[in-house]
């Protein structure tokens, strides 16, 4: 499998070219794919290579639109701190969830996605063969030690042929990955620091969640994990 900058994904070694090595001249760092089940592929540590920039990006956003924790339409309030970037960003409140261009904190629109976000979450989606994704939203999730994701799908986007790019940034975690039934079993995968997952096609509407972040400190991040997902939602 090609893109356009001439990088390829070896399907028979499962091995394909990191974002550090794309385009022309200069050795290609390659990463690991992880199928798990139809649709869905784990490129492990993928980010890695530019997990500097990516840092320093979510703090610059952070300093225009701040992380915070937002309430559900029951009245929770969530352990899942939250900002976006993009076009349009996730949010929720008393009255529903929603894409929405403007932050509700100023009603300014939300900070533009970031070149160094589009090219990864491009070339990690041409990876798993997705060559035309176009995200037009970044939710960026912050998760302290002992916060949690309860298991959800992700049915708020206008076209559910698009996949979902998802980056890990901090402290590991262990996703929950279920099935298209909340109550079907799910699979326990351990994400790391750089881990970039693309999900699409069957896995795209599959319940998932992340268990409870256990304490650690991350060499970059401190005690935080990070996890920015790019969506096509418009
Ligand atoms: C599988 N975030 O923001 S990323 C979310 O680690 C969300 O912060 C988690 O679930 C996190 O909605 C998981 C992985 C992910 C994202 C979207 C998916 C997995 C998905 C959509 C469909 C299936
Ligand atoms: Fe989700």
């Amino acid at each position: 499998m090609h893109d356009r900058s001439g990088r390829v994904a070896d399907a028979a070694t499962g091995r394909a070219d990191g974002p550090a090595g794309g385009g022309s001249g200069g050795a290609a760092a390659s990463v690991d794919r992880q199928p798990l089940g139809a649709g869905a592929v784990v490129l492990r540590r993928f980010a890695a290579a530019v997990d500097g920039v990516l840092w320093e990006q979510v703090q610059r956003i952070e300093a225009e639109a701040p992380f915070r924790h937002m309430e559900t339409p029951g009245g929770f309030s969530m352990a899942v701190a939250m900002t976006n970037c993009g076009a349009l960003g996730w949010v929720t409140d008393r009255r529903g969830y929603r894409y929405d261009p403007h932050d509700p904190l100023g009603g300014r629109p939300w900070p533009p996605m970031p070149t160094a976000f589009w090219s990864l979450a491009t070339e990690a989606a041409a990876a798993a063969g997705f060559e035309r994704f176009e995200p037009d939203a970044c939710l960026i999730n912050r998760y302290a030690p002992r916060a949690r994701l309860s298991l959800h799908r992700d049915a708020d986007e206008r076209d559910f042929a698009q996949p979902i790019v998802s980056v890990s940034l901090g402290l590991p975690a262990t996703f929950l990955f279920g099935g298209l039934k909340r109550s079907d079993p799910s699979l326990r995968v351990p994400l790391e620091h750089g881990d970039v997952v693309v999900w699409g096609g069957p896995a795209r509407m599959r319940y998932h969640g992340v268990l409870a972040l256990k304490d650690g400190v991350d060499p970059l991040l401190g005690r935080q994990r990070i996890n920015l997902t790019f969506r096509k939602a418009g």
